[in-house]
């Protein structure tokens, strides 16, 4: 209620035209050939290389879900399964430009986002960092593991096996797991990595990541932060709420000095054009383009939509948005295109789309044109690209056994049983190696779509 801002009834019914900005729709198109300048090879492979560990990962899952194995061995999966298979380049491009002081925050399915932003971290610390981090976590006890039958040659590298062992103990509710195994799929975090928890309920993450980003504003802390939502979440009130808070006239209008702006967010919508078997342009939604929803704030919410399909596409928006939200002119709203290979859920029986659609989609997966382009950029060679996937199976395939020798551990609700137990849950015998040995898995296989 501030008196400073007298209300003349003479401007209230003043004629004129309320005008709205263009709003930029997919005008990013370079490939790894344009780009070539930009970036460098690890940088590129690296970026492909986190695409294959999510569609590895949810492959893995998929797979024991639905055929009980992975591989040639047999496990039981029985939590959630929104993957985001499809969606790798999306969550890859996105996490590129974001360290530990940025924030994300989630939806139902976010392994994928919750994934590329770990590697990104880890690629982004100091070995000091993630030492301290790894010794830090749960007592130590992951990382004695991880020290114990890790491959990896670097600490980064051994960083991606605790970092991806964690995750797995928590899908599968073991109490190694980043929420001791208790949140599971849906509600999966790691705050030294800024990946805060993910939420199932639709929208969820708009009103708790714009709190956060209100925080981070009146404490002048660094970095910004990233509500991740599906286009379904784009019908829900919350979700309005927070983006009109976000952006509300009074902190250009009446905030002190220093405090002027709106807030440091990223309303980020993956757009994959269903929420279930709904369809959100043409049935759902009122909007015709997503990112016409900008429109609620005078700065439009710099909205633009972006080809989530092209990590490249994504990067260069974050760049640029990133350098909006420092200077105060937030908040912004990426309307990411995207599209889901696999069902809403592993039980999706996909009635609502044709097979066609999702053949016409699988074409064009980035899987397999993001890495054609790094070799026909000359950046790797084929042989290089095919070494990064079968490291990545190789990292899933360790992490199940490890997984394995855990397994008859009981779940955190009823364990207080030490680490160091074996499988059987004898208390202090070690495990023998053997065990590791026996629980090897097939050879590398192709990724498919399936
Ligand atoms: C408030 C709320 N309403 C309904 C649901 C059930 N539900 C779970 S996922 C989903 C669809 C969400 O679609 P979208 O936001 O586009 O995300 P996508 O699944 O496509 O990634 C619905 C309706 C829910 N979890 N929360
Ligand atoms: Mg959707």
């Amino acid at each position: 209620m501030p008196k400073s801002m007298y209300v003349k009834p003479e401007d209230k019914f003043a004629k004129r035209t309320i005008t709205f900005e263009d709003i930029p729709v997919c005008e990013y198109d370079k490939t790894v050939a344009d780009e070539k300048k930009n970036f460098t090879k690890e940088e590129f492979l690296g970026m492909y290389a986190d695409m294959v560990a999510i569609r590895e990962f949810e492959s893995m899952l998929q797979s024991i879900k639905l055929q009980g194995e992975y591989n040639g061995k047999k496990f039981t999966y029985p939590g959630p399964s929104h993957l985001a298979i499809g969606e790798e380049a999306t969550a890859v491009g996105q996490a590129f430009t974001l360290d530990a002081n940025d924030f994300i925050f989630g939806t139902h399915r976010s392994h994928h986002e919750v994934i590329a932003k770990g590697l990104s971290a880890i690629a982004k610390m100091t070995d000091e960092e993630l030492i301290k981090i790894m010794e830090e976590f749960n007592g130590g006890k992951n990382y004695e593991i991880v020290k114990k039958y890790t491959t990896g040659k670097t600490t980064k590298d051994i960083a991606k096996d605790f970092f991806i062992y964690g995750l797995t103990c928590e899908l599968f509710a073991k109490d190694n797991g980043f929420a001791r195994g208790l949140g599971g799929s849906m509600h999966a975090f790691f705050l030294p990595f800024g990946i805060f928890p993910n939420n199932a309920i639709v929208g969820g993450s708009g009103p708790i990541a714009t709190g956060v980003a209100l925080y981070k504003k009146c404490n002048k802390k660094p970095g910004i932060v990233v509500a991740n939502a599906g286009d379904g979440a784009a019908a829900r009130g919350p979700v309005y709420e927070a983006m009109n808070f976000a952006a509300m006239d009074q902190y250009n209008e009446l905030w002190e000095d220093g405090y002027k702006g709106g807030l440091p967010i990223v309303f980020n919508f993956n757009n994959n054009h269903y929420g279930m078997g709904g369809q959100t342009k043409g049935e759902t939604m009122a909007y015709g383009d997503l990112a016409r929803l900008g429109c609620i704030a005078q700065n439009q919410m710099n909205a633009e939509r972006i080809n989530g399909w092209n990590p490249l596409a994504v990067i260069d928006a974050y760049k640029r948005k990133r350098k909006l939200l420092e200077e105060g002119k937030g908040p912004v709203l990426l309307d990411v295109v995207t599209y889901r290979l696999s069902g809403h859920s592993t039980s999706d029986a996909m009635s609502y789309r044709t097979k066609e659609e999702v053949e016409e989609w699988s074409k064009l997966d980035p899987l397999t044109v993001f890495p054609q382009q790094i070799i026909d950029a000359k950046v790797a060679t084929k042989k290089e690209v095919e070494a990064i996937r079968d490291a990545v199976i190789d990292r899933n395939q360790r992490m199940l056994c490890w997984l394995l020798i855990w397994k008859s551990l009981p779940t955190p609700i009823t364990t207080n049983i030490p680490i160091t137990s074996k499988a059987s849950c004898s208390p202090t015998k070690k495990l023998p190696r053997w065990t590791i040995v026996n629980a090897k898995f097939a050879k590398p296989r192709k990724i498919t779509n399936a």
